[in-house]
């Protein structure tokens, strides 16, 4: 029977043993780990809301984690009562899959201790101006030639449960991604547009058209494909537009996300944050068993 690793606030295994040479590694600062994006990129994620293609695991670690997800596509795996979510299609269109579920790093130990990953925890700490807490993960699964598309939206718009918006996403590819197989697509620049309500995630790719002017659509006709090599990641805005089409190609695309806040981020909710955990009270810092500091 598989343990909750959510009682664990340090790796629980050797997952974190092989991790990659950064390449752009600067110690003159006196944070607690070196940084590893350079000013240009920081610089361009506050201009485009994003910055991609940074080396976050390596190939052994990239076959550690699509080992632990082949497992947990399986409905009826160990550990199945740990979930906050779990879609094995999130899809309105059931000709079309998106595997979506949240939770991941409860269940096995490589999805656990990648919360702990060196560059991940640089880079977001970096981006965040401060000490990183975990918000949650998720994992984004498009099976060959069927796989769903992840509507155009704003992450925040799924978060105002928890305030001031001092969040960032990392999203971390298995696969290689690319336009085909339905990689990850920005609108640079929408960061600095308002906070949009939820238009929905996994059905009409262009549903988030009702709730935008015609000058902010046709900034839609010029989006940004990510492409990346698997063990690669993208960090981008919590209000940064973003989604991605259908997986044509006859290989998955299989991804990990994770979602961090700055330290002090607090509840803004009477209601519980995730299904299955206990309720933070309204004005009260994550912290605790669900949500750990990283750095
Ligand atoms: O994996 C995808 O295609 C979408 C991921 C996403 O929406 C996110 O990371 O916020």
């Amino acid at each position: 029977m598989t343990s909750d690793l959510s009682l664990q606030h340090q790796p629980v295994s050797d997952f974190l043993l092989a991790v990659p040479e950064s390449t752009t590694a600067d110690e003159s600062t006196d944070s607690p780990l070196p940084d590893i994006l350079s000013a240009e990129q920081l610089q361009f994620f506050e201009e485009n809301g994003y910055v991609a293609g940074v080396r976050i695991l390596s190939g052994q670690q990239v076959s550690w984690l699509r080992d632990e997800l082949a497992e947990l596509v399986r409905p009826e795996h160990d550990g199945s009562g740990l979930w906050h979510e779990y879609h094995s299609n999130e899809s309105t269109d059931p000709s079309t899959v998106l595997f979506h579920a949240l939770g991941a790093w409860r269940t096995r130990p490589g999805l656990h201790d990648l919360l702990w990953h060196p560059n991940f925890v640089a880079a977001a700490r970096q981006l965040l101006g401060g000490p990183v807490r975990f918000w949650h993960d998720q994992l984004f699964c498009k099976p060959a030639r069927h796989g769903g598309v992840v509507a155009w939206h704003q992450d925040y718009s799924y978060w105002r449960r928890t305030q001031p918006m001092a969040h960032l996403t990392c999203w971390i590819g298995l696969d290689e991604s690319t336009r085909d197989n339905g990689c990850l697509q920005y609108v640079p620049g929408s960061h600095r547009w308002d906070l949009l309500p939820i238009t929905g995630l996994a059905g009409d790719m262009e549903a988030i058209r009702d709730v935008l002017s015609d000058a902010q659509w046709d900034r839609f006709q010029r989006p940004v494909a990510i492409e990346l090599q698997p063990g690669e990641a993208a960090f981008h805005h919590p209000l940064l537009i973003h989604g991605s089409y259908e997986n044509r190609t006859d290989g998955p695309r299989r991804a990990v996300v994770l979602n961090v806040v700055r330290d002090g981020v607090c509840s803004a909710s009477d209601e519980p944050l995730m299904q299955g955990i206990p309720p933070i009270p309204p004005g009260q810092p994550l912290s605790g068993r669900f949500f750990p500091l990283l750095s």
